[in-house]
């Protein structure tokens, strides 16, 4: 019987979660990025050398690279995006010879996952992250101003956005800008100019243009990935639905089976985000991982509860409208024909009990996690001990 490696985010000695404190949680694998490398830069062999030793010193293992970022210029394919395919082909091998094997990355254009709130009071009192159409509105027309906004929302989320932003203090929307815009900690910050610039090159880029854009990307590195033993797992757009006007091109079973079958090569694979799939209510997980099977390189575990109006919020790992069991079933069974790991982690979690106090990376406090990621340990070992599929 396989398992699954159970890895555990970390964002570098700036993370209030420290190496020690991962070491106890029980993760073996660490899921890490050079966060101070600018987007687009070469990552070196010296620096990824020191942060793997680093992670060697407190007995643990670097698994994945999560993520180098994808250069906007890549994505639009425009300015010197040969270039930092170039660079970002450098990297990749950077990363295979200093032993690691996974590098997971994105193509969602401008931003990185989104959310409306980044504590949103839970039934116990813990604190979830928080995705409202309103409120995407509100930022959308009246902090960012975007030209077309307005046509991106029906009847109903206009007329309540408005609403709300009147009922809305200084404080508030500045807190609300902050949070869509919050993404990578460690990373420079991006505000609305430097936003509404950047979306604006998207104007002439529907879907499927920048799914060609990623095509191209994926033909000129998969065969650098597969030479150097390096395989890539693309993270589904977060939400997986349009926003802010920009097209969305991972964010369904076919929109993967699109790129795998484009890009026919064993390094081109997914890392599957339950919590991202989730969101979109015509994604149905189980059916997902069986469908991806061995493409699947990495695992981000987590749930969601959506409303029907197609807000969600992160719910606890094993509750929520995703069948945890179903997924987790399914991947012990892609891992059975493996001969290495697939690699998994409780991907974010809520912000409770001691953590309540503490200054966290909002989805990335220790507590939360924990209790997920020994949730998710306790339902894999249920799984292999007890379903007879497992026990030939
Ligand atoms: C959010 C994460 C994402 C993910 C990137 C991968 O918590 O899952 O930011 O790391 O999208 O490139």
């Amino acid at each position: 019987m396989k398992e699954l490696e159970q890895t555990w985010r970390w964002f570098g000695s700036s993370d209030p979660v420290s190496l020690q404190d991962v070491k106890q949680t029980g993760a073996t694998g660490i899921v890490t990025a050079l966060h101070h490398i600018p987007h687009g830069e070469v990552w070196t062999t010296d620096e990824i050398l020191k942060r793997k030793n680093e992670i060697a010193q407190q007995g643990l293992n670097w698994s994945v690279v999560e993520s180098i970022t994808v250069h906007e210029n890549i994505k639009t394919r425009s300015g010197n995006y040969k270039a930092y395919i170039e660079k970002y082909k450098t990297s990749i091998r950077n990363v295979a010879q200093c032993g690691i094997k996974i590098i997971t990355y994105n193509f969602m254009p401008v931003n990185d996952w989104t959310r409306t709130s980044l504590t949103h009071k839970m039934h116990d009192g813990s604190l979830a992250l928080y995705f409202n159409w309103i409120d995407l509105a509100v930022f959308d027309i009246y902090i960012l101003k975007r030209k077309a906004a307005a046509t991106s929302y029906n009847k109903s989320i206009l007329t309540q956005a408005e609403t709300r932003f009147q009922s809305y203090t200084a404080e508030q929307l500045e807190a609300l800008a902050n949070t869509v815009m919050f993404g990578i900690p460690g990373e420079e910050k991006i505000t609305t100019a430097s936003m509404l610039k950047k979306l604006e090159a998207y104007d002439t880029i529907d879907a499927a243009a920048l799914q060609d854009n990623l095509c191209y990307f994926l033909s000129e590195i998969s065969p650098v990935a597969e030479e150097f033993g390096i395989k890539l797992a693309i993270h589904p757009d977060d939400p997986p639905f349009p926003i802010l006007g920009l097209p969305r091109i991972v964010s369904t079973l076919s929109d993967v089976q699109y790129l795998l079958n484009k890009i026919d090569n064993p390094a081109n694979g997914v890392c599957f985000c339950t919590g991202s799939f989730g969101a979109n209510p015509s994604n149905d997980l189980p059916t997902m991982a069986k469908a991806i099977g061995n493409r699947i390189h990495f695992a981000h575990l987590r749930n969601v509860k959506k409303d029907t109006e197609g807000n969600f919020f992160e719910a606890d790992h094993l509750d929520g409208d995703n069948d945890m069991y179903a997924v987790m079933k399914e991947l012990l069974l892609i891992q059975q024909s493996k001969e290495e790991s697939i690699p998994f982690r409780p991907d974010h979690g809520h912000q409770m009990l001691d953590d309540m106090g503490k200054v966290t990376n909002p989805g990335y406090s220790a507590i939360g996690r924990l209790r997920g990621l020994a949730e998710l340990r306790g339902l894999q070992m249920g799984i292999l001990r007890s379903d007879y599929l497992f026990k030939k």
